[in-house]
């Protein structure tokens, strides 16, 4: 130990979230009881990703490791399967839960075993798992929903705003697993697992993104499909007029959770636009684009869809239903949105 200053008083997620509690007189616990099932959730998808990248790299296979095995016993069963299964069961288990919609999954699930539960939850287990062989970070993005007293889980329950979400956030399984975690009108804060401990630490308290950074995350091989407007801010920030001026810089991961982390963190801005072959973009909007837009927006960003409309007001048609986005840096959505402007 020695010289090596020890914190003895660590906030842990589950010291946070009962801090929260008691700050709400009239809470229930069920929401604290549910977030448990979510941070459950997240440690179990984290442990997997990790020791099936290392499983993938002595060349075995991860059908003994799931503990289950499809018909053919020996097809390996994927990573995104796993993190769906033990998601799914951390939210069926908590007895909170009476709707989850996960990307997964072609229809909602409705757990009818549990009539009096008042949450619904939208997730995508593992959001950006093309890149898992290539060690790319990868996430869990999600979303709570509180139901009417007496719901029964219909897809009404869940075509709903952002603004009508209670919490929402993202993990991000990396160097080190990161949460991001919001509460509706509150602030943002960001916990690191300390895998030792077996907890999530709050290493990033009320999280406030830069008001402006010359960073841009889009996927441009899709830029010949753009709309003008899209073409024309592009190259604005790649060709700034003006004596001195210099171009933004490019970084894109193809994960979304890590370009949006990176932008959280950094600044600068996140783009995914709907474009001339896929109209109506390629995130979905109830558990991709709703929860980012409000952690972007409580951490003093904005969101905007390809309409330039608020992304946390947008009512998805279907739980799966996609939007383009734009959400990052004040400022630099705002560039976003006059350049829309000048179009007409
Ligand atoms: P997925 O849900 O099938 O993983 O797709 C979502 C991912 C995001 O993580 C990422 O931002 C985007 O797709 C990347 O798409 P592209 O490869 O078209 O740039
Ligand atoms: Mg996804």
């Amino acid at each position: 130990v020695g010289a090596e200053k020890i914190n003895t008083d660590i906030v842990t997620l589950t010291r946070f979230l009962t801090e929260e509690q008691s700050r709400h007189k009239e809470a229930t616990g069920d929401f604290t009881l549910l977030c448990h099932a979510l941070q459950f959730s997240f440690k179990s998808i984290a442990y997997y990703i990790r020791r099936a990248t290392l499983i993938n790299l002595i060349k075995f296979e991860l059908t003994g490791l799931a503990g289950s095995s499809n018909t053919t016993g020996d097809e390996q069963k994927k990573l995104d399967v796993i993190g769906n299964d033990l998601f799914i069961s951390a939210m069926k288990s908590s007895g909170r839960v009476r709707v989850l919609v996960s990307e997964e999954e072609e229809e909602a699930i409705v757990f009818d075993e549990h009539p009096q539960a008042r949450y619904a939850v939208v997730c995508d287990p593992i959001d950006g798992s093309s890149n898992l062989d290539a060690g790319v970070s990868v996430g869990t993005i999600f979303g709570v929903f509180q139901l009417p007293e007496g719901a029964k889980g219909t897809k009404e329950d869940l075509l709903r705003p952002g603004t009508d979400l209670v919490a929402s956030g993202f993990t991000m399984y990396g160097a080190s697993t990161q949460l991001v975690i919001t509460m509706r009108g509150g602030t943002v804060n960001g916990f690191t697992m300390d895998n030792a401990l077996g907890e999530f630490i709050l290493t990033h308290p009320d999280m406030k993104m830069p008001k402006k950074r010359a960073i841009y995350s889009v996927n441009e091989g899709n830029s010949m499909w753009w709309e003008e407007p899209v073409k024309d801010w592009c190259n604005g920030l790649k060709y700034p007029e003006g004596e001195g001026a210099k171009p933004y810089s490019a970084r894109y991961i193809g994960s979304m959770v890590a370009d949006a982390y990176r932008t959280l963190l950094y600044g600068g801005i996140f783009a995914y636009p709907a474009d001339k072959k896929s109209k109506k973009g390629k995130l979905r909007i109830l558990y991709e684009c709703a929860p980012m837009a409000m952690v972007f927006e409580n951490a003093g960003g904005q969101a905007v869809n390809s309409k330039m409309a608020r992304m946390i007001e947008v009512v998805p048609e279907h739980i799966h239903d996609r939007s383009g986005i734009f959400m990052g840096s004040y400022d630099e959505v705002q560039k976003v949105i006059d350049v829309h402007k000048k179009h007409g």
